[in-house]
């Protein structure tokens, strides 16, 4: 669980507290402690002051919750189901507090009862139930969509372990399971009667049925998805929707004669095999599991859910004709695209459909959103695999290939290679299921999640789908919750933007382009560099604590945070590290920016190479943390366990945003949403939103170096060798040379060997290539810092235009353009005059 500095305290709005609304919530919190949880006061613990406060909110947020549902219901609205096998939520309780108005409310009556609300926000463990920024993209999707009314459901899976726990020891990662659930968890309710049957395995007959074929799949074994809701509600309150995860279990959860028999543990293997659905997360991003288990927790969760959803259609629309009329299913990357031959099977062989209206309505009702690029990452499944566990799912796909290759045919005659290319199923590595094709051919629409990543997708992995089926991509750059990522991380800034550009800021964004009129404005200059004085202030305390390593809060706090990968560079801002290290020591006297490079993040447990990166930044942290002769110029910091809570404290406290992926691979990005909207300025390359992070803030707010993805594309096809490069740099030549050597390993000096042979000889990623264009990029970084107003007018005039990157706006098109539903307003009317 991630400390916070218990210092913080939330945007105060002026308004005084209404007593009676305190004294209610003091006796309902009392009640819960004694009826829910069946303690006295005084002999609670802060776990059980936690769950009474949350479970009194809860109650509040659940009436809420049913009117939403039952005012869409009875109005026949479209649903939104979005689907997806992450949703990286971090902590609810300040979340739900703020969006319901009521944290002033619980702050007093908590502080009232002797309970600190900041206390008790610690004792909620992390819902790390993604990865990355394609999961925390959907928790951020969630919220906006409650906050624009739109009803919606998220559908996933109740993961009993989520994200592994990363623990450094002696600089290594280690990973252990991260237990989330073992006090419980408040916001669910289990719902123990909805329950769907989801099979695997067995064979197909075919029978002749009045001269139509139907299939009969006659599963191997069936596993049980039962449902738990999580409310998510939306901004001020006004509309609540549910995240709905699956759990699975064995409809036999005990065969009673095994266990009589002596055989313990045989008598629950059936349950185990099904619970081993939901057990945990796969911990890879950007390369896919391509394990049986993860086909089956595919499956399982798209099987489940479209159950779920059609039965609330036939129940309200009784008959499936008008399905994409009233739910628009959102795949999640590839993960849901099973979506596409599960709901062709459930419309042909257990509704009758005839194929042909069939593909009608699933096309009309799916829509895809692909998120990498990389090759390596295009989840693909062995033919044999999906006949032995989806027998007639194969049989769909192959029929769904078979009219799809007709069709590319009549385009292209006789051209192999095109057939090739656009097939459902890859015939050179072995035959397998191409699952972003799948996904691709079943949608109406296809986004990218930036502009030049949509571009990329069009020019690349689905060029020749493209062309067969033209105008179905679409771009939709990717956008962050401003309640979580401003307003709750960052109060003190909140405040601030309210005292500067009013209050209405905290409901349109939009309106924090006249923070412009203070750039100018030295009274304000000071106001704002106090409150990310304050920020790093914490930050550094927090280092401190963990970490032992003392921080000055006036030096620059250089800040990486995101998964460890090769394409997004970590090596490159290390290696930079390694470089000034060495120019300081050449000469301390000289005229340094004093700088704290932070990093936080997590390998992939089986990513060998990224794991060694992060012993790689540990051990320069030791050697220059520990340095006398630099004078405490440098720091760095490997921060570890980075979740979503530790985000929330880095965040507002960073001076410069380090995005510093390849050209061409970082699909988007949202860290570097979240950093320049507290006022960091980015170190980038062109990549992803980072571009149009520059068309907002403006190419002078900004410092943009390297290569970009047509030159990668190039250099990549004249080799990897990095020797000239190298040759012609020879403060890039020092620092590979210092780790190749062992100075930052004395103990192993080989350790870091196969580093510096890919910096030198394997140059993939380019940091060899792009280092010397970093380099003067932070030199440039460092005279900004100098010139502290130049650099503070930077800082605001990020703040100031970053609203366009607001997950609002994203889900607005998303609902225009892809699901065809209409949105509400983020304030009611009534509240808008009120305020
Ligand atoms: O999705 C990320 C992209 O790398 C990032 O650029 C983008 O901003 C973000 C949201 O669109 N992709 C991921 O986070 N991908 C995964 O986490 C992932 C997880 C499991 C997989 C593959 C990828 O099997």
């Amino acid at each position: 669980m991630t400390d916070q500095p218990s210092q913080r305290s939330f945007v105060s709005t002026g308004q005084p507290v209404d007593e009676l609304a305190v004294a209610e919530i003091k006796s309902d919190i009392l009640a819960k402690l004694r009826l829910t949880i069946g303690k006295e006061a005084s002999q609670a613990t802060q776990q059980d002051w936690y769950h009474a406060a949350a479970l009194t909110l809860r109650d509040r947020i659940v009436h809420r919750w049913l009117t939403a549902d039952k005012e869409s219901y009875d109005a026949g609205r479209k649903r939104v189901y979005y689907l997806s096998l992450e949703f990286l939520i971090g902590r609810l309780f300040t979340d739900a507090l703020n969006n319901m108005g009521l944290m002033k409310v619980f702050e007093t009556a908590l502080g009232d009862l002797g309970v600190g609300l900041m206390d008790l926000r610690k004792c909620e463990p992390d819902a790390a139930l993604g990865n990355g920024g394609l999961g925390r993209l959907a928790a951020c999707f969630m919220e906006s969509m409650s906050t624009l009314q739109i009803p919606a459901i998220g559908y996933g899976i109740r993961y009993d372990f989520g994200l592994f726990r990363q623990v450094i020891v002696d600089g290594w990662q280690h990973e252990y399971p991260d237990v989330w659930l073992s006090f419980g968890n408040p916001w669910e309710f289990q719902r123990p009667e909805v329950v769907y049957h989801v099979h695997f395995g067995g064979g197909v007959e075919h029978v002749d049925d009045k001269g139509r074929d139907r299939a009969i799949w006659h599963p191997g074994e069936t596993v049980q998805a039962v449902a738990y809701d999580t409310p998510i509600v939306g901004w001020r309150g006004q509309h609540v929707n549910a995240l709905r995860l699956w759990s699975a279990r064995s409809p036999d959860p005990l065969k009673l004669d095994v266990f009589n028999s002596g055989d313990y543990l045989g008598a629950s293997a059936e349950e185990a095999r099904a619970e081993s659905i939901c057990k945990f997360l796969y911990p890879n991003d950007e390369s896919p599991a391509g394990r049986e288990l993860r086909l089956r927790q595919e499956y399982f969760f798209v099987s489940a859910s479209l159950q779920d959803l059609i039965k609330r259609h036939l129940g309200s629309d009784g008959q499936l004709r008008s399905l994409s009329q009233k739910a628009a299913v959102q795949l999640n990357d590839t993960h849901p695209s099973l979506a596409v031959a599960e709901l062709m099977r459930i419309l042909v062989d257990l509704h009758n459909f005839r194929w042909d209206e069939a593909w009608k309505i699933t096309v009309a009702t799916l829509s895809y959103t692909n998120h990498t690029l990389l090759p390596e990452a295009l989840e693909t499944w062995p033919v044999e695999l999906f006949e032995r566990l989806l027998p007639r799912h194969l049989e769909i796909i192959y029929r769904i290939n078979a009219q799809h290759l007709a069709l590319a045919e009549q385009r292209a005659p006789g051209d192999i290679d095109y057939r090739a290319s656009v097939s459902l199923i890859d015939e050179k590595s072995g035959r397998r299921v191409r699952m972003g094709q799948l996904a691709f051919v079943g949608s109406h629409r296809i986004n990218g999640v930036s502009a030049m990543h949509s571009d990329l997708m069009k020019e690349t992995v689905f060029h020749d789908l493209n062309h067969l089926y033209s105008g179905r991509i679409t771009n939709k750059t990717n956008g962050i919750t401003f309640r979580r990522w401003l307003t709750l991380a960052n109060p003190k800034l909140t405040s601030l933007l309210c005292e500067a550009c009013g209050d209405a800021i905290v409901d349109d964004p939009t309106l924090l382009t006249s923070l412009e009129s203070y750039v100018a404005d030295s009274s304000f200059h000071q106001k704002f560099r106090a409150v990310k004085h304050h920020n790093k202030v914490q930050l550094a305390r927090l280092i401190g604590e963990r970490m032992n390593v003392r921080l000055d809060p006036s030096a620059l706090f250089d800040v990486q945070i995101k998964r460890i990968h090769e394409y997004k560079r970590q090596l490159l801002n290390i290696l930079e590290a390694v470089a000034l290290y060495l120019d300081i020591k050449d000469d301390p006297q000289a005229n340094w920016v004093p700088r704290v490079k932070i990093f936080a993040g997590k390998a992939a447990a089986s990513y060998r190479y990224a794991k060694l990166i992060i012993k790689l930044i540990n051990d320069v942290a030791e050697v220059v943390n520990n340095d006398p002769a630099i004078g405490g110029k440098l720091k760095v910091v490997f921060m570890a366990d980075y979740n979503v809570s530790l985000a929330e404290t880095i965040i507002p406290a960073a001076d410069l945003s380090e995005q510093i992926s390849t050209a061409g691979m970082e699909a988007s990005g949202t860290g570097n949403m979240k950093l320049a909207l507290n006022g960091a300025i980015t170190i980038g390359t062109l990549d992803g939103a980072n571009i149009e992070i520059r068309d907002n803030v403006g190419t002078d707010n900004i410092a943009i170096f390297g290569m970009e993805a047509g030159d990668v594309m190039l250099r990549r096809q004249q080799g990897l060798d990095a020797t000239d490069i190298i040759r012609r740099s020879p403060r890039l030549a020092r620092a590979i040379d210092a780790i190749a050597s062992g100075l930052f390993s004395p103990g192993e000096p080989g350790r870091f060997e196969p580093i510096a042979h890919a910096l030198r000889h394997l140059d993939h990623y380019m940091v060899s290539a792009d280092f010397d264009s970093y380099y003067e990029a932070q030199r440039g970084v460092d005279a900004r810092w100098q010139t502290t107003p130049a650099w503070t007018r930077a800082s605001i005039l990020n703040v100031a235009r970053m609203a366009w990157f607001s997950s609002d706006r994203t889900i607005r098109e998303y609902a225009d353009d892809i699901w065809n539903v209409p949105v509400g307003p983020v304030v009611a009317p009534a509240h808008a005059q009120r305020a």
